[in-house]
């Protein structure tokens, strides 16, 4: 369809991509045999076909077991350069990478091996294909908030390469009130800061992130469908949603993607972006994620560019570096 071509072919932003959800089956064994490690799965089949998640605390147990296979620089490296090759070959010319250091320092594997890898794949995808790239570093939510203060500083020796900082991992029993006190200490160091609300979490989330957080951007945010005053807001002060439509599906956060509420945020005047999250476990990248919804919710052509230029709109570049785009 003539759809399918404008998708594929326009420019696009990605916001909201977990670096770690883009491991691939194929890669994941080939990183867990040359680091010596056994995975509990006999076949790169057997292990994608445990790819099948009732909520998102299923899917974080399965990402965060294959995340342990990845340990040094070149391990990072390989990651993040699949997934650039990725976001080259879908027209993907900026992307906003989330990463989770807790899960590796935790492990013992050092902040530097994690940082060195994908900065060097971004560098040589930006060389290479002039895709542009923005760092942020996502503190776990199920962790305590002086884990997350001590990750922060330890991060500040990098600190010129984070745009933002974020807030991944389990939302239900953990609230955006738990992390007030570290997101404080981010912003007075100058960074910006996101983070997920409303995705298995009620609306109140939202409220939550933007007034105690004070995040310029939510991820998911899917739950405010719920609150209208909420949704006055979110398009009021132009409040950007990360929405990622096969992740909704795949931790039934929707039961079937005609039930995706990105239509109605289209239509309320909301900054809606699509994304993929974590592509390797949810089955599609940025274009099958555009497919999906425009199949779903008979998005038009004008819907879809809208879903491109806010995709820039929202990004943390430059106001000279948007009009490169739009
Ligand atoms: C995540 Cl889909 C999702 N939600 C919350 N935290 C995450 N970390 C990686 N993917
Ligand atoms: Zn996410």
């Amino acid at each position: 369809r003539e759809q399918v071509e404008l998708i594929n072919s326009i420019p696009k932003a990605e916001l909201h991509v977990h670096i770690e959800g883009t491991f691939e089956p194929e890669l994941m064994f080939t990183i867990a045999e040359r680091n010596d490690i056994r995975l509990k799965y006999k076949s790169v089949d057997d292990l994608r076909a445990a790819y099948q998640f009732n909520n998102l605390q299923e899917f974080l147990d399965l990402y965060y077991a294959g995340a342990y296979v990845l340990l040094y620089e070149q391990d990072f490296y390989d990651l993040t350069m699949a997934y650039l090759k990725k976001c080259h070959e879908e027209k993907v010319v900026h992307t906003e990478i989330f990463f989770d250091p807790q899960t590796h320092t935790q492990r013992g594997v050092p902040f530097k091996n994690v940082i060195n890898g994908i900065l060097q794949a971004c560098i040589d995808a930006r060389n290479e294909w002039g895709i542009t790239y923005r760092l942020i570093p996502n503190f776990l939510r199920h962790l305590s908030e002086e884990d997350a203060i001590k990750t922060f500083k330890e991060s500040l020796q990098y600190g010129e390469l984070f745009t933002a900082y974020g807030l991944d991992s389990s939302e239900k029993g953990h609230p955006p009130a738990k992390f007030k006190k570290v997101f404080e200490m981010v912003r007075t160091e100058g960074f910006l800061t996101v983070a997920h609300a409303g995705e298995e979490g009620p609306a109140q989330n939202v409220w939550d992130a933007i007034e105690l957080l004070k995040v310029a951007r939510i991820d998911h945010g899917v739950r405010s469908i719920d609150d209208a005053e909420l949704l006055d807001k979110l398009a009021r002060i132009e409040m950007p949603l990360t929405v990622c439509p096969l992740s909704n599906l795949k931790l039934k956060v929707v039961n079937d993607m005609a039930d995706h509420p990105l239509k109605k945020l289209l239509d309320h005047n909301i900054v809606a972006t699509i994304n993929s999250d974590d592509p390797a476990y949810f089955g599609g990248y940025m274009n099958a994620n555009f497919q999906s919804v425009t199949e779903a919710l008979d998005l038009t052509n004008d819907d879809i560019v809208t879903l491109a230029v806010n995709s820039f709109k929202a990004s943390f570049l430059s106001d000279e570096e948007k009009q490169k785009w739009f």
